[in-house]
């Protein structure tokens, strides 16, 4: 299953839904928007996220019914297994973002076959600008191909973190992360783990860190990033897995070990680190 696939021509069909997606948001973007929550008081969904999963998904559907799809609100499939091609989706990642701000969120599709990531589309819904690739072909921002990441040290690195992570939590212990955060040369957090991924892969950040996403968080940041020579595993260093979710650190190579070494060192010292919190 999945020989033969032309991955150019999937990336130029997934290009036209993404900027279509796209459209369809901008267009009613100062429209009322009904949001609920789901899993906690912080955790948003709107109309919006469904109806763009929707229309994405019936896409996919229709060109490629014998591909599978892991989606955030509802319409992708059971899959348990990574064989075939797996489109992961995020329809709205950063719906925080979208209700409060109007900004900074994206939409996010990566595409894998058997486990390994061929195609990665993230779309600035209000910049218009797209972070994509095809594996083997380069990865991209808008036209501009980016090039190869170097090591990076983390005494130099602009850190991608949420101020969630680095107070009282249930995930991880705060005393793990701050001698890390008092290392580099600043944090940033902007709220859509879609663009985070994003910006480390353009070298906007040179690592970015969160103790939860899922996989339609993450299915095309990863793409992105692997072109580009950066790594990405849960915080502790174990590798991700792309059905299940969890903490995510990825990151220039040389900033990556490092801030796994200390969360390592962290647990060594018997500091808290519970990731399968739901
Ligand atoms: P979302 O907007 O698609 O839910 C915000 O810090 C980032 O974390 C966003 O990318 C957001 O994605 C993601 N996120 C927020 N809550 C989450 C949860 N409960 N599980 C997984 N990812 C989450
Ligand atoms: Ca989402």
């Amino acid at each position: 299953m999945g020989e033969n696939i032309n991955w150019q021509e999937v990336y130029q069909l997934a290009e036209s839904w993404i900027r279509e997606a796209g459209r369809i948001i901008k267009e009613t973007i100062e429209s009322p928007i009904h949001v609920e929550t789901k899993s906690s008081p912080d955790d948003l969904v709107t109309d919006k996220d469904r109806e763009i999963e929707r229309f994405l998904t019936e896409k996919i559907r229709e060109q490629f019914p014998d591909h599978h799809i892991v989606s955030e609100e509802g319409y992708g499939d059971r899959v348990n297994a990574l064989s075939g091609v797996l489109w992961l989706i995020d329809p709205i990642d950063g719906t925080m973002n979208f209700v409060h701000q109007k900004r900074n969120f994206a939409v996010s599709i990566g595409v894998y076959e058997n486990g390994v990531g061929r195609v990665g589309l993230i779309l600035d819904v209000m910049t218009g600008d797209l972070y994509h690739v095809v594996k083997g072909q380069g990865a991209f921002f808008n036209e501009h191909r980016l090039p190869q990441l170097h090591a990076g040290e983390l005494e130099k690195a602009v850190f991608g973190i949420n101020a969630t992570w680095i107070n009282a939590n249930r995930r991880i212990d705060p005393e793990i992360l701050r001698p890390i955060v008092r290392k580099t040369r600043g944090t940033r957090s902007y709220g859509s783990a879609a663009l985070e991924m994003a910006y480390v892969a353009c070298g906007w950040l040179d690592a970015y860190f969160t103790m939860r996403l899922s996989p339609w968080d993450y299915g095309a940041g990863l793409i992105l990033i692997e072109e580009v020579g950066g790594v990405f595993s849960h915080a502790d260093g174990r590798p991700l897995d792309l059905l299940k979710g969890g903490s995510v650190l990825v990151g220039k190579p040389g900033v990556h070990k490092a801030i796994v070494e200390m969360i390592q060192a962290g647990l060594a010292n018997g500091k808290y680190f519970r990731e399968e919190l739901e």
